[in-house]
């Protein structure tokens, strides 16, 4: 039947690979900070300018290393079909359909031994007594009641919506994060931008059907101001003197993958030519991104079909291409980003 922990066994393994250098190149970095302090102290005299600024750059790469973020977000237009994705991953419904559909908070899908949602109030909202507040639900409607649906309204309260499951996949240490649709508002782009930078890796979910026809220059625009302003914060966060080297652009085109949901549609439409849609939607990417984009990341699948399969205890062929697709882009990611902190 049905198991997403197989879809996930490379993506668990770089996970490990991960966790392991860290650790080794924080003691690494840590004992020379020490080192370095204690000379320092005592040899204030001799330790030249550049001493110290070598103890900043450090102090720089410990913080980096020190954050836990194996967090994979979810990004695209409303009804692309991002929280149907997560749900599919999970291999359970749990997130509502209209989920988050136009609000602005960002939900962080974590491991914890009891299902429960933490409301993050936003700071500006001071006349609340707490600044978060956590109820346990059992059924995923539960959800509705603080997010999504009629009452959507009320999201814009929160910062941020922390979901804990007892989910074997996110036991390892990997958070999905849903998000809000970009491209609605400017606020909600720049929060959709902002958390990009801190994420490892990113799917971008596309509406095919609605970028494929008409509406020509819908991805270019998302693309064009939001990924530009990703990498430009991923620039600023290199240390200095690793600029425009090959490896930052490795980082780029590694850490991010493209999916071209409801396919069927295409392939149902007898006018389309799913040939022509595949490069001209891949030819639009590349012109966002260029240099950037290969084919390899660009993925045309139907989560509803999927779903359909999993149901029936299958798992199809393209969702499984997706799902290793993504495991090697962690990997590569994790790795890419270490490899920075090596320098
Ligand atoms: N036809 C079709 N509908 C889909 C597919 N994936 C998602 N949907 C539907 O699209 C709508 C929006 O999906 P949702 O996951 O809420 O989108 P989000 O706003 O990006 O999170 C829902 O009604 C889904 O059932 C697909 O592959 N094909
Ligand atoms: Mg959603």
């Amino acid at each position: 039947s049905y198991n997403p922990i197989k879809a996930f066994t490379i993506l668990l393994e770089a996970r490990a690979e991960n966790a392991r250098k860290r650790k080794e190149l924080l003691s690494l970095f840590s004992r020379a900070n020490d080192l370095l302090g204690r000379l320092e102290k005592e040899e204030s005299r001799l330790l030249p300018l550049s001493g110290r600024s070598i103890r900043r750059t450090m102090e720089h790469h410990i913080d980096q290393l020190k954050r836990e973020n194996v967090h994979i977000l979810v990004a695209g237009e409303t009804s692309a079909g991002k929280s149907s994705l997560i749900n599919l991953i999970l291999g359970e419904e749990v997130l509502p359909s209209n989920f988050l559909p136009t609000t602005s908070a960002i939900c962080e899908l974590k491991y914890g031994k009891e299902r429960q949602i933490v409301l993050h109030y936003k700071e500006a909202d001071s006349t609340k007594e707490k600044r978060q507040e956590t109820f346990g639900f059992v059924d995923p409607a539960e959800l509705q009641k603080y997010v999504g649906g009629a009452k959507q309204k009320k999201c814009s309260n929160y910062e941020k919506i922390e979901i804990f499951l007892p989910h074997q996949l996110l036991e390892k240490g990997i958070a999905i994060v849903d998000s809000p649709g970009i491209g609605e508002t400017k606020h909600m782009t720049e929060m959709v931008t902002e958390y990009l930078t801190q994420a490892l890796a990113f799917v971008y979910v596309i509406n095919t059907p609605n970028s494929g026809g008409v509406k020509e220059d819908r991805i270019e625009e998302l693309l064009q101001s939001t990924m530009r302003k990703v990498f430009e914060k991923i620039h600023e966060d290199l240390p200095q003197g690793s600029q425009n080297e090959p490896l930052e652009n490795e980082f780029q085109s590694n850490c991010a993958l493209f999916l071209c949901n409801k396919w069927e549609y295409v392939l149902n439409n007898e006018d389309a030519n799913p040939d022509e849609v595949k490069e001209d939607v891949i030819r639009k990417l590349k012109n966002c991104w260029p240099g950037l984009v290969t084919e390899d990341q660009v993925f045309f699948m139907s989560v509803k079909d999927a779903k359909k399969a999993a149901k029936d205890g299958r798992v199809s062929d393209d969702f499984v291409n997706f799902m290793n697709s993504m495991g090697s882009m962690i990997f590569k990611s994790c790795k890419t980003r270490l490899e920075i902190h090596w320098r």
